[in-house]
């Protein structure tokens, strides 16, 4: 595998941002396979889901998120899903945990709490171990994301629980309000922290620092996440028309600083994957415990 091969991410949609913040958010199924589809042509690799119901509230329900992945299978047929067990804050352990009843490969793990706004986005010990547990069990690849540098204490404290095993991906999130600014000095020590030097890692730049953070990570040789979920602005003033025109930036950036991106079959093998498991759950159903 070469070292040149660059993974892209797209979150569309996330769970906190509005059609009052951009009007251009995919809320329903269709607008969101649509918007992956566009980013997938546009050179996306993974997709990372969360369900919005139709008025834009934020739903785990398995239903919705079946729905959401069929419509993407339609469209853009091989991309890597990737759902999200943070879900949306306030939300509950047994109601973030059932995203995993759907045909994922990978899923969202936090590695910790923070404060996102007024709020406490809980992340508590027993329930990262809980559904690191689930995610074990159904043979779907956790994505660390890592919002603090303690965090990274979190990983290695899992690892010698026996909770985590290796091989490790990671998503650093930098340039939320109360998490780890977005320097490249504060990434680069989050990289020195990882718990072995050949695990991949991605980089997610919050608001304003999407594109510095996504090409610092370019320039060091992770993967990158961009979309809706963590910025809605192309620049200063002027918001995004969509996910797509968010990936293409990559993409562009990518060619200039000599990275190639990959498609998911490759893209499967650079993060290291389970083998994919057909497990034919149906659509609505729920995890037995
Ligand atoms: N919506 C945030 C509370 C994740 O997807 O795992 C958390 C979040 C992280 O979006
Ligand atoms: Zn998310």
């Amino acid at each position: 595998m070469d070292e040149d091969a660059l993974v892209i991410t797209v979150a569309p949609t996330g769970a906190e941002v509005s059609r009052n913040h951009t009007p251009y958010l995919p809320i329903t199924p269709d607008e969101i396979a649509d918007e992956v589809a566009r980013s997938v042509q546009a050179g996306a690799a993974m997709a990372h889901l969360h369900a919005r119901l139709s008025d834009g509230r934020p739903t785990t329900a398995p239903g919705v998120l079946h729905e959401i992945v069929a419509k993407i299978r339609e469209r853009a047929d091989d991309v890597i899903i990737n759902v999200s067990t943070g879900a949306a804050v306030g939300m509950g352990l047994q109601e973030r945990a059932r995203v995993l009843s759907i045909e994922a490969e990978v899923a969202s793990l936090n590695m910790g709490s923070v404060n996102f706004g007024d709020e406490v986005f809980d992340n508590s010990l027993p329930a990262i171990r809980e559904l690191a547990r689930r995610m074990t069990e159904r043979r779907i690849s956790p994505e660390l994301e890592i919002y603090e540098l303690g965090m990274l204490r979190t990983v290695q404290l899992l690892l010698e629980g026996g909770v985590l095993s290796p091989p490790l991906r990671y998503n650093f999130v930098l340039g939320t309000a109360s998490g780890a600014p977005a320097r490249p000095e504060v990434l680069d020590l989050m990289l020195s922290l990882r718990e072995s030097e050949d695990s991949p890692w991605f980089a997610t730049g919050i608001g304003r620092h999407q594109l510095s953070v996504a090409a610092h990570s370019i320039l060091r040789g992770g993967h990158v996440r961009v979309g809706f979920e963590d910025n809605i602005f192309w620049s200063r003033g002027r918001l995004a028309r969509s996910n797509a025109e968010l990936v293409e930036r990559a993409v562009r950036v990518a060619e200039l600083l000599g990275r190639r991106v990959v498609g998911p079959k490759e893209a499967r093998a650079v993060l290291r994957l389970n083998p994919v498991v057909k497990r034919h759950r149906q659509a609505g159903t729920q995890d037995p415990d």
